[in-house]
């Protein structure tokens, strides 16, 4: 039955193979719906009623006549009053005419809409209403998926604010067109052609966010240095806060502390010095001048080697807050990372943000963000929840998530990250009481801040798919949604994007969502099971080397976090080890100590445990490992299986592509488990568990891998 299946399929296939692909549209594609769709859907979009020319409305004007264009197959004819049924009207409370439809539009909030089936002039008629003109934006996007995820448009009553005010892309992009930990090429911003020469492909960068609600982007690396901040180099920041503004885009910088040294001539960056805070107002005011709307600046201070208050013996308060006061004239505000951690401090690096921040709550203006990572680590497969959420009440707490998978296989393994992100998201601080989970920290409910914030370090370059793969356009995608919406379902968006994306078909999208749902937690098998991490090849972070201690600096190391021994492994986190669990709230941090209620994905993150150890399943810790990491290695050979099946519902040149990494990912997963089993297995010396194949290769030959000029490596 399946062969015979299988055989339609293939024969479908080459009548109806879809037009080559390249991956450049992204969720935008807009390919024509079926003939029952667009029939049904046509009667409901015959034309465009608009009142307004501003910026953004013009652009909605082009993206709704693109997209119905697209989809059904005709142009819309624009009008400024109703002539008959199926007009699509768009616009703003303020409108007049929009006024006159009498909707329920309180308390929709900044860049909320509504779309509604209404009467108008006697017709039938849709109307998207946005609180504003970027809301009537995301109104008309939202308008667009439904179509594009075939969903009935009859009688729609839909109602969306954003959960999350910044919603923020941040690019770890140099000057020199290098992408920090970037797989997608070069750095997109052409800035030698800038300010002059606007590539289309920053619209299309716009349009995309704005697809997805972002609103606001970080042009360049947090270490990027002071230079972006000369005139020479502000110009053209300006000329890109141009591109996005009609799509409610906000454009923020990020900053080196040391700037008024380095570009200013100043001998010092004490945040305290009267010159150094006139050096600042006046580089403020300088890019007010040329960007109105400019968001704001991101800072990685006395972090990793970078300069920061504490240089001058200030706090990060005093640096944030000396930054917050000259941005507040002009609404901007300061993003201050609290990824710092000192190799001059002997404590767990775990704990180290945790101690630096926490004693400062309350001692930061109000128009500063404290950026936090989602764990207290590093962006690892997986880890606990920052212990930070939920510590820090009087502290607008900003989300940073990494969208580029610096730690997941770069661009070529299918790793979705809407897994990782809910997890996090719905993890529960406990900080007031069952129900404190993170998303409501960070959506300023739980605390009552109304200044909140989702920062996503972002996976786009110059490539022509954006993103290195077609599978890691997901993440941008989820990371946005979920920033709009912090307690969606990562499954739910995840459908979304692949009928968007790839195919309305079911059962494509059913597979495909199945295989995405399942691949954060095959990486976490094949790389860093029951609650390791940090096992990836020295600084550039590529494929296995749990034996590395060749790092300058010891939290640097693989050894420093997994500490195995003869006797076991795992980095005791316990009230008798470094204490780190008392930085959760009581009940969190109980559970966590206690070995036996600690959950088998963080066992090792929190608890040295003995080789020999019974874990819930009966079987040993040696053997769970093992297993977990064969596991990881099976799902992505089921991952490539389930591809192999969909081979002719999409475009060759993609399908083909996905195809090819699967393969690479497998390798590279294989790779992952017999080079960590080997190493581990050195250490324990145990036999490997009955039924198990040994590693292809002797530890020796793991061990001698070395690589020259692995991408997004910034020291090459
Ligand atoms: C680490 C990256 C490093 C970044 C750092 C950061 O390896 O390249 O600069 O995070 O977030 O994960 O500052």
């Amino acid at each position: 039955m399946l062969a015979v299946l299988m055989l339609t399929m293939g024969s479908l296939s080459c009548a109806t193979r879809a037009r080559a692909e390249d991956g450049y549209d992204l969720w935008l594609r807009y390919r024509l719906l079926t003939p029952e769709q667009v029939k049904r859907y046509r009667r409901h979009a015959s034309e465009l009623v608009v009142d307004s020319f501003t910026p953004t409305q013009i652009a909605i004007r082009k993206e709704l006549q693109r997209g119905l264009s697209g989809l059904l197959g005709q142009n819309l004819r624009t009008s400024d009053t109703v002539t008959g049924d199926g007009a699509i009207i768009v616009g703003t409370v303020s409108s007049s005419f929009i006024a006159h439809l009498r909707l329920d539009t309180a308390n929709l909030g900044h860049d909320g809409y509504v779309i509604r089936s209404v009467v108008a002039d006697g017709h039938t008629a849709i109307a998207i209403v946005g609180n504003n003109d970027t809301g009537a934006l995301y109104g008309a996007f939202h308008f667009l998926r439904l179509l594009q995820t075939g969903q009935p448009i009859e009688h729609l009553d839909l109602r969306e604010s954003p959960q999350i005010k910044l919603r923020v892309l941040d690019h770890w992009d140099y000057l020199n067109g290098k992408v920090e930990r970037g797989y997608a090429g070069a750095s997109m911003w052409d800035w030698w052609k800038l300010p002059d020469w606007r590539d289309p492909r920053y619209t299309d960068y716009a349009r995309a966010n704005a697809s997805i609600g972002i609103n606001g982007t970080v042009l360049n690396d947090v270490t990027d240095g002071a230079t972006i901040l000369t005139p020479f180099y502000l110009e053209k920041v300006a000329a890109l806060a141009d591109v996005f503004r009609p799509y409610g885009i906000r454009v923020y910088l990020s900053i080196r502390f040391s700037a008024p040294m380095e570009i200013g001539g100043l001998k010092t960056a004490d945040p305290l010095d009267s010159r150094v805070q006139a050096w600042w107002r006046a580089k403020a005011d300088e890019i007010y001048k040329r960007v109105p709307d400019f968001g704001g600046f991101l800072v990685k201070a006395n972090s990793e080697g970078q300069p920061g208050p504490k240089d001058y013996g200030r706090t990060h308060a005093d640096g944030a807050n000396m930054l917050a006061d000259v941005l507040a004239p002009h609404g901007g505000v300061v993003m201050w990372r609290a990824f710092v951690y000192s190799q001059a401090n002997p404590d767990d690096r775990a704990k180290q943000a945790y101690n630096e921040f926490k004693p400062l709550d309350g001692h930061f203006r109000n128009n500063v963000l404290l950026q936090v990572k989602n764990g207290p680590i590093d962006f690892q497969p997986r880890e606990p929840f920052h212990p930070l959420f939920g510590a820090m009440p009087k502290t607008a707490l900003m989300m940073e998530f990494e969208i580029t998978k610096e730690y997941l296989g770069f661009a070529t393994h299918l790793v979705y990250l809407g897994p990782l992100y809910e997890e996090v998201l719905s993890s529960d601080t406990m900080s007031r009481g069952k129900g404190s989970t993170v998303a409501k920290v960070v959506d300023g409910s739980l605390e009552g801040h109304s200044l909140t914030g989702m920062a996503g370090d972002a996976n786009i370059g110059t490539d022509r798919d954006w993103c290195g793969s077609d599978f890691n356009q997901a993440n941008w995608y989820v990371f946005g949604r979920m920033a709009w919406d912090p307690t969606q379902s990562s499954r739910a968006l995840a459908e979304d994007w692949v009928r968007m994306t790839f195919t309305n078909n079911e059962a494509f999208v059913k597979s495909v969502v199945a295989m995405m749902m399942g691949s954060r937690e095959a990486a976490v098998d094949y790389m860093t099971p029951l609650g390791l991490l940090h096992l990836m090849g020295p600084g550039h972070h590529y494929g296995p080397a749990p034996w590395d201690a060749s790092e300058s600096e010891a939290d640097w190391r693989p050894v420093y976090y997994h500490r195995a021994d003869h006797q076991g492994i795992g980095f005791d986190r316990t009230r008798t080890g470094s204490n780190a669990v008392a930085e959760y709230a009581p009940p969190i941090a109980t559970q966590f100590n206690d070995l036996k209620q600690t959950p088998d994905q963080f066992l090792l993150y929190f608890h040295h445990v003995p080789w020999e150890y019974r874990m819930r399943s009966g079987q040993t810790l040696w053997y769970e490992l093992v297993a977990h990491y064969t596991q990881g290695v099976d799902d992505v050979k089921k991952m490539r299986e389930t591809w192999r099946h969909l081979d002719g519902y999409i475009d060759d040149e993609r399908y083909q592509q996905v195809a090819t990494f699967l393969a690479i990912q497998e390798k590279e997963a294989q790779w992952w488990r017999d080079a960590c089993i080997a190493y581990f297995q050195s250490v324990s010396g145990l036999p490997l568990p009955v039924g198990y194949a040994p590693p292809l290769h002797s530890l020796r030959y793991y061990e001698s891998l070395s690589f020259l000029y692995v991408p997004g490596f910034s020291s090459w």
